[in-house]
């Protein structure tokens, strides 16, 4: 009867030096049980025989399977995929006049932060680049109470009122019976709910923008969206509307380019910020905010608690206060990203609440549905929520997962043990706790939606006629991809007797570009009002040219001039973008100077809607050998029609015309220099769209 125990898998492939096994020679942290016994085999479970069954006493083997079973939680209800990083924020301008909150009073102090981008409609495993509204959290670790400042990339939202976010977020999700589509608002649906819902067309607008479909979640504006307090030492209120502006810039992929990156690279966002802030190119925002006292709120003509509305820039200045800066990828992504509870509620005394129903809402809903994520009344204690240099200290006890040992008899208030010389427990403070704007609050119990609520089209229309030519362009063709994706005729008609009240351009030109007739406008609860344009609105245009943050990829063949590929590399370097060597195969090429060069990527799993500019240095046999493969006229004619610089050697000119490439100021011979082809690599090439789309 055999007794020795079987060969573990891994013994085949045990180096000399046994490093799969802790030995005298070579110690090594050893596996132990969750309660700490040491494992001696974790490759074999324990059998009545070497092929006879497994023994229920195999205690080892059952709660390691059993801790698998239970591995997930539930995702997100919304905002489900996301992805996070710690960083600091550091206050530059001191709102002492306005707020006692510390983080926005002393300058200069660094606050530790974590930050998670999310998209919104799909589930945790869905694609990063779905037009979709951002997500934009930051948990401030202040020395207050953290402070949860839970925003979006889009300064306005769908609705007015919490009561319609389970409705809005129903609609836009997979279709009930079907189950699809995911992270997809183009179906019927979502569409029904919004025809359904004029007060959403300004998010809308919005959300057809190419705001919705990002570069990267570096290069995101991010807003507080609904309307907070500061609260000043006399508790005096100021209302602010919250701020983060991207160094970067704001920048967009292109529709067609969004969807092929979700094949290209799922993970696009996230690999994107993981690799920048692990290079060392840390992601950075200025922050600020908008201040208005009461009476210059009255004075606006919306009402600044109505969450569908912005207060144009050029209305009231943002004041940039501080800065923020991603430099730390999560250690674990669970334990960090995807345990982070956010809460609206998280405010540190100085910073209050404003009546917005919508926030209103939010301000129950955070905490109740980390009851159901995370399980635990106590979910304020994992690591990545936990406050930072202040403890948290009251008589709240016991509960799942409780971590803390509690001492003494003290767990309740008012008490008088410390009289017997027992610990008594923390007592309020009112002088330095959270105190709430004593605003009056007056009037009938009412299920009413304020009058000042009932302009649904004035701001869609400014945000329309503030965007440039080519961002109206892209809006309406975003409109036309969308609705062409819906399958009743009279859910489309209502969107577009509603897109008229927002601007009768906009709705003829879906309308046309739908091809179908457009129907009578709608009747608007409220006339709106023409406002002057607000270029703050725009993307193009608005942020300056540069190569910081930006992606080239840099096509080689064997036989390629190596001195060419290292200046431009080197160029491009110098101003800030990353620089991938493509080749036909992973091992890379041999340059004409004999010399190896390795790929940072194979070209048919590198497309070039990975890159925001890409360089041909070919030899001509190697050129040759491309017009053979379909991968390489896609790598050049995606980025022509992606509207992206292309930088060739003469070399490679069979390969440009075989993808159709027409010459133009940003199709640039290398012969000229690195740096006439990194000039128009800075920035996407706009003047070309109209030669390569048909936009509506
Ligand atoms: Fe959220 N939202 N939301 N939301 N929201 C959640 O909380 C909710 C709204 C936002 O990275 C949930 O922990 C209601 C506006 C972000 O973990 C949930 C209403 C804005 C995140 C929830 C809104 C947001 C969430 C789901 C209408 C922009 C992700 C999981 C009243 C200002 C935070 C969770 C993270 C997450 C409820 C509307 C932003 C269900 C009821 C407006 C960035 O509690």
């Amino acid at each position: 009867m055999p007794t020795s125990k079987s060969p573990a898998p891994g013994d085949a492939t045990v180096g000399a030096g046994g490093e799969l096994h802790q030995t005298a020679a070579q110690p090594m942290a050893r596996i132990t049980t969750n309660h700490g016994v040491p494992v001696s085999d974790d490759q074999n479970s324990l059998k009545a025989g070497p092929r006879g069954p497994t023994l229920l006493e195999d205690f080892v083997l059952r709660e390691k399977i059993q801790h698998f079973d239970h591995e997930r939680i539930p995702e997100r209800i919304v905002h489900a995929r996301g992805s996070a990083a710690h960083g600091h924020f550091e206050l530059t301008e001191s709102l002492a006049k306005y707020t006692r909150a510390k983080i926005l009073t002393e300058v200069g102090v660094k606050t530790e932060l974590f930050t998670r981008f999310s998209t919104v409609a799909g589930g945790a495993g869905s694609v990063d680049t779905p037009r979709d509204v951002r997500g934009f959290a930051v948990k401030f670790y202040t020395k207050e109470g953290n402070w949860d400042l839970v925003g979006n990339n889009i300064p306005v939202f769908f609705i007015q009122d919490a009561i319609k976010f389970p409705d809005l977020v129903h609609a836009v999700k997979m279709e009930a019976d079907r189950g699809y589509p995911q992270a997809a608002s183009a179906h019927d649906t979502f569409w029904d709910f919004i025809g359904l819902m004029p007060e959403a067309s300004h998010m809308i607008m919005w959300a057809m923008s190419d705001r919705a479909i990002p570069r990267s979640l570096r290069m995101m504006e991010g807003f507080g969206v609904n309307t907070f307090r500061l609260l000043n030492d006399q508790d005096e209120a100021t209302f602010v509307k919250f701020h983060w502006r991207p160094k970067l810039g704001t920048q967009s992929t292109l529709w067609d380019e969004a969807v092929k990156i979700a094949g290209a690279d799922p993970d696009y966002h996230r690999r994107d910020l993981f690799e920048a802030i692990d290079s060392g190119d840390f992601p950075e925002w200025e922050f600020g905010v908008q201040l208005l006292s009461q009476a210059e709120a009255d004075a606006l003509p919306f009402d600044i608690l109505d969450a569908t509305k912005l207060i144009p820039e050029e209305m009231v200045p943002i004041k940039v206060i501080g800065r923020m800066v991603l430099d730390r990828n999560p250690d674990n992504f669970f334990a960090e990203t995807e345990q982070a509870a956010f809460l609206p509620t998280n405010m540190p005394p100085g910073i209050d609440v404003s009546e917005d129903p919508l926030l209103q809402g939010r301000l129950f809903s955070y905490q109740d549905t980390q009851l159901s994520r995370l399980g635990s009344v106590n979910f304020h204690q994992l690591p990545i929520n936990q406050t930072k240099g202040c403890p948290f200290q009251n008589f709240q006890r016991d509960g799942h997962m409780q971590t803390q040992v509690f001492k003494g008899r003290a767990n309740y208030e008012p008490n008088s043990l410390a009289q017997a010389g027992e610990e008594g427990g923390p007592r309020e403070d009112p002088v330095g706790g959270f105190r709430t704007a004593p605003v009056a609050a007056e009037g009938g119990k009412v299920r009413l939606r304020a009058e000042t609520f009932a302009d649904h089209y004035s701001q869609a229309r400014l945000f329309y006629r503030s965007q440039t030519p080519i961002e109206q362009a892209h809006l309406a063709s975003a409109l036309v991809f969308e609705l062409s994706k819906v399958v009743l005729p009279h859910i489309r008609d209502r969107v577009l007797a509603n897109l008229q009240n927002v601007d009768a351009d906009l709705a003829g030109r879906v309308a046309a570009g739908l091809g179908v007739d457009l129907p009578k406008a709608s009747t608007p609860a409220m006339e709106p009002a023409d406002m002057d344009p607000s270029p703050a609105l725009r993307i193009v245009g608005k942020y300056p040219p540069s190569l910081m943050g930006r992606a080239l990829g840099i096509l080689v063949t064997d036989d390629a001039d190596g001195a060419l590929v290292e200046a431009v590399k080197k160029a491009a370097l110098a101003q800030g973008a990353s620089v991938k060597i493509i080749a036909p195969k992973i091992g890379g090429v041999t340059l004409k100077s004999g010399k190896v060069l390795p790929a940072d990527g194979q070209l048919a799993g590198s497309p070039s809607v990975l890159f925001d500019a890409v360089a041909l240095v070919l030899s001509e046999a190697g050129c040759a050998e491309l017009l053979g493969e379909s991968a390489a006229t896609d790598f050049v004619a995606h980025a022509f029609v992606h509207l992206k610089a292309i930088g060739f050697t003469a070399e490679a000119q069979p390969l440009l015309d075989k993808a159709g490439v027409a010459p133009d100021a940003a199709v640039i011979d290398l012969a000229k220099g690195a740096d006439a082809f990194l000039k128009p690599a800075a920035e996407r090439q706009w003047d070309r769209e109209p030669k390569v789309r048909r936009l509506p």
